[in-house]
């Protein structure tokens, strides 16, 4: 999509500090840092989010479901992190490009 900003990200037409890629997910790190670790686990084929998936997207998203420890873990997150995605105007949504947020270093219990 032309004017999504991560699908920029994806083709590499935007720059971005990207710590893991594979043929169906990447992940970098949050331009705005809510905590000391902050990464964005993004699919590379552009779904608005989790309201738009469809069932033909269940492999992919179990494919990046079992990507996230491994990713965070390669962030120094051994002991465990946040996960968070934002779906909709109503859960505070700004880039409507599905992204699960990695949180992590100074986590306090919701
Ligand atoms: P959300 O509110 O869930 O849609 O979060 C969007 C996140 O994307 C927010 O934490 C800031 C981040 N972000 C916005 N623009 C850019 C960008 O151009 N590059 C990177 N790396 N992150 C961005």
């Amino acid at each position: 999509m032309t004017d999504c900003i991560f699908c920029k990200i994806v083709e590499g037409t935007l720059a971005a500090d990207i710590i893991y890629e594979d043929d169906f997910c990447i992940a970098f790190k949050d331009l705005y840092p809510k905590a000391p670790v902050h990464v964005l686990v993004i699919p590379k084929k552009h779904i608005e989010n989790l309201a738009a998936l469809r069932a033909e997207d269940q492999p992919l998203m179990g494919h990046m479901l079992l990507k996230l420890t491994g990713i965070a873990e390669s962030q120094g997150l051994e002991d465990g992190f946040r996960t968070i995605t934002n779906t909709g105007p109503g859960g505070g949504q700004e880039v409507y490009h599905l992204h699960f947020h990695i949180l992590g270093g100074n986590i306090k219990p919701a």
